[in-house]
C-alpha cells in the first residue's frame, strides 16, 4: 500500500507551470473568444511549459531562443505553403516536408543554437499541418506571435508568482549532485592498474588511469616500470625496472587490507614479474575481475626489449585471468603460432579457430583486438568460454599504426564492464573510442609517436557510460 503521507508535495516549478498554462488559456479564451480559442493557445501553451525554467534569467534566455526557433520553423513554414506543395501529391509533401525539418535543424545548429530546434520543428508542423484560411505568411506571423505570448506568461508568472531565491537553486542542484555522488560513492569500484610508466607517448599508466578515472573507478598503479618514453618510435629512452618494487609494495597493501574489483596487468617490466603479478591476482582477486592485457608484440613481431620466453611465461598468466585481451599477433605468440597473418584480412573460421584455442589455455573470456573481416572495417571478437557465444564489434579503419590504442581499448574495455555493461557493449564501446581517438589523431599535426589525443574523446566516453 502507498502511504500517502510519504509521498512528496508537488515542487513550485510544477505548481507555476500549470498557472502558466491556464493563464495562456484564459488568455486566449477572453482575447479570442469561445470560438477558435484553442487552435491559437496550443502554441503558446507548449511554449510557456518548456521555457517556464527554474530561474527568471534562464526563462528569458529560453525564450530568446524559442523566438528564434520560432522564426526559423514558422518562415520555413510559410515558404512551403507559399509554394503550394502541400496541394502536391502526398509524396512531395512529405518529402518536402523532410527536407524543411532537416534544413531548420542544419540551420541552427550552423548558428550554434541547437535548443531552438524543438520549437523550430514544432512550429514548421504546426504551420504546414494547420488548414487555415489566412495565408502563410500571416500564419507564420500569428505563431511568432503565439510563442511571445507563452514566453511572456511563462516569464510573468515565474517572476511574480514566486520567484526563486538563486542560492536556493544553487543548494537544490548542489544536494542532488551530492546525493548522486553519495548513491555513487558505495558502489565506487576499485581498479589496481600493474603497467609501466611512459613518461612521454601517451600508453600504458598515462593512459590507463585517466580513462578509468573518468568512468567514476579509483583506479590505483602498480608500476611495472619507468621509461622516458615508450619503446615504440623513440631510441635512447631511459628504463628503470620496478620489479624489486613489487613485493614490498604489495606486502605494504597487506598491512591495510586493501581489495580491489579489478586488476588490469599490462606491460609487465621483466620476466620475473610475470610470477610476481601472478601472485598479485591470488592476493587481490576476491570475487572481482582480472584482466590481463599480454603486451609484448604488434604487428607480426615481438617487442625487441622481449624475448620468446616472454611469450610462455604470457601464456601462463593468461591463464590466470577471468579476460584475456590479446592483440593478434600477441594471440600468435601466446599459442606458438606463426603472427604473419596478423594484418588480415581473416576469415571467420581462423578468428573463431584463435578464440577456442586461447580460452583453452583458462581464461573466462577472450578478447581478440585488430580483427578485420574486409578492408574498411576493424575492431574485436569475444568468446565467452561458458556459453560459447562469439560476438563482434567492428568500426571504420584507418591506415598505420597509432600507439597507445591498445592501452585505450582497454582501459575503455573494463570500464565498461565495470560500469555494468555487457562484454558486448563494452566491446563496442571500447571500438568507438579508439576509433575516434584515432579520428582525432588524424586531425592533429602531433607525430604518430605520442599517442592518441585521448582526452579529447573522454566526454564521448563519459557520454556512453552515462555518466555525464
Ligand atoms: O602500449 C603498449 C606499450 C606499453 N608500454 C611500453 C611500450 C608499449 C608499446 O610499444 O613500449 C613501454
Amino acid at each position: 500500500m502507498i502511504d500517502l503521507h510519504k509521498l512528496p508535495y508537488p515542487g513550485m516549478r510544477t505548481v507555476k507551470t500549470a498557472i502558466a498554462v491556464v493563464s495562456v488559456m484564459i488568455f486566449y479564451r477572453v482575447l479570442v473568444g469561445s470560438e477558435g480559442w484553442m487552435n491559437s493557445a496550443t502554441l503558446a501553451c507548449i511554449v510557456a511549459v518548456i521555457c517556464l525554467q527554474d530561474s527568471v534569467d534562464k526563462t528569458l534566455r529560453e525564450g530568446a531562443a524559442r523566438i528564434l526557433g520560432t522564426f526559423a520553423g514558422g518562415m520555413a513554414g510559410a515558404v512551403v505553403l507559399a509554394t503550394g506543395f502541400r496541394e502536391h501529391s502526398f509524396a512531395v509533401f512529405i518529402v518536402v516536408a523532410g527536407i524543411s525539418i532537416i534544413f531548420i535543424i542544419y540551420l541552427l545548429n550552423l548558428m550554434d543554437k541547437n535548443n531552438s530546434v524543438p520549437i523550430g520543428c514544432v512550429v514548421f508542423m504546426m504551420v504546414v499541418l494547420n488548414m487555415s484560411d489566412v495565408s502563410p505568411v500571416h500564419q507564420a506571423l500569428g505563431n511568432i506571435v503565439d510563442t511571445v505570448v507563452g514566453i511572456v506568461i511563462a516569464y510573468s508568472v515565474n517572476r511574480f508568482v514566486y520567484e526563486p531565491d538563486p542560492q536556493r537553486v544553487q543548494n537544490k542542484q548542489n544536494h542532488n549532485i551530492r546525493r548522486r555522488s553519495d548513491a555513487c560513492m558505495k558502489t565506487q569500484k576499485k581498479v589496481c592498474a600493474i603497467h609501466d610508466i611512459s613518461c612521454v607517448g601517451r600508453c600504458s599508466l598515462t593512459v590507463a588511469l585517466p580513462i578509468l578515472s573518468a568512468a567514476g573507478t579509483e583506479c590505483s598503479v602498480l608500476p611495472t616500470a619507468v621509461l622516458s618514453t615508450h619503446t615504440g618510435g623513440f631510441t635512447g629512452f631511459t628504463y628503470r625496472d620496478l620489479t624489486e618494487d613489487i613485493t614490498p609494495i604489495s606486502t605494504h597493501w597487506q598491512t591495510l587490507g586493501i581489495n580491489f574489483d579489478a586488476m588490469y596487468s599490462g606491460f609487465l617490466g621483466s620476466f620475473e614479474q610475470l610470477d610476481l603479478v601472478a601472485e598479485l591476482f591470488d592476493t587481490y582477486r576476491g570475487d572481482g575481475i582480472v584482466m590481463v592485457d599480454p603486451v609484448m608484440a604488434d604487428e607480426g613481431k615481438l617487442y625487441p626489449i622481449y624475448s620468446p620466453e616472454m611469450a610462455q611465461g604470457m601464456a601462463k598468466l593468461c591463464a590466470k585471468a577471468d579476460i584475456i585481451i590479446p592483440n593478434l599477433t600477441e594471440a600468435a605468440f601466446i599459442l606458438g603460432e606463426s603472427a604473419e597473418n596478423w594484418e588480415g584480412p581473416h576469415s571467420e573460421a581462423y578468428i573463431t579457430g584463435l578464440l577456442n584455442k586461447l580460452a583453452a589455455l583458462g581464461p573466462k573470456q577472450v578478447v581478440l583486438t585488430g580483427v578485420t573481416f574486409e578492408k574498411d572495417t576493424i575492431g574485436a571478437a569475444s568468446l565467452d568460454a561458458a556459453s560459447g557465444v562469439v560476438s563482434y564489434a567492428f568500426s571504420k579503419r584507418a591506415e598505420g599504426h597509432f600507439h597507445g590504442t591498445g592501452d585505450t581499448f582497454g582501459s575503455a574495455l573494463l570500464s565498461g564492464l565495470l560500469n555494468d555493461m555487457s562484454l558486448q557493449d563494452s566491446m563496442q564501446l571500447a571500438v568507438d573510442y579508439v576509433c575516434e581517438c584515432i579520428d582525432l589523431a588524424l586531425a592533429t599535426p602531433r607525430e604518430r609517436r605520442y599517442g592518441v589525443p585521448f582526452e579529447q574523446a573522454l566526454p564521448m566516453f563519459m557520454k556512453r557510460l552515462g555518466r555525464m
